[in-house]
């Protein structure tokens, strides 16, 4: 087993296990030093209680590995993708060609350029192709919209997203008093 493999399966133990029923969002990411912002979404949709798959799949690296994964994911039963890079971040974008899917970029911060490169070279995507992307290294709001849209047609789902906002809402205005006394 490589180093990679190593240190993902080691990730997935600790945090997300790779539930027994069939994944519905693909976490994938270009390299395993991106794991340390994209275990974000995995713990979010852990707590949404969605099945997950995490993997490591580069545009630039393992291109045919990109390929196969991105044209096999509807057939596996993926409904979300969410893909996170960073530099020349082109993972998203190619995912997004290759899927009807809906694609979720997370901009990692990676580089000399403190994460700007891979903002713009993930949202910057051609009429015809999106990519919805969240904020530089934001990979918690990443797995909060893949809730989202399996909430579309997921009642379950979406009760537990209303719940989440409630609860939030609830916690502000708690503050909010508190300060006030
Ligand atoms: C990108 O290059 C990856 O997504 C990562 O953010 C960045 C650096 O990769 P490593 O050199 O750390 O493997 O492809």
């Amino acid at each position: 087993m490589g180093i990679v493999e190593t240190r993902v399966k080691s990730f997935l133990k600790e945090n997300a296990d790779e539930s027994p029923v069939a994944p519905r969002v693909g976490i994938i990411m270009g390299s395993d030093s991106d794991l340390p912002v994209m275990k974000e979404a995995a713990k979010v949709l852990k707590e949404f209680d969605v099945s997950v798959e995490v993997r490591i799949v580069s545009a630039h690296r393992t291109p045919e590995l990109m390929f196969s994964y991105a044209t096999s994911a509807r057939e596996r039963g993926i409904q979300v993708i969410i893909a996170g890079a960073g530099g020349a971040a082109h993972l998203p974008g190619m995912v997004a060609a290759l899927t009807p899917l809906p694609v979720i970029g997370v901009p990692v911060r990676a580089s000399a350029l403190d994460g700007l490169d891979s903002l713009l070279s993930i949202v910057q995507m051609p009429r015809g192709v999106p990519v919805a992307t969240v904020a530089i290294n934001n990979a918690t709001n990443a797995g909060l919209l893949a809730v989202r849209m399996l909430g579309v047609t997921d009642t379950t789902i979406q009760a537990r997203m209303i719940q989440f906002q409630e609860d939030a809402r609830d916690t502000v205005l708690e503050k909010t008093e508190r300060l006030e006394k």
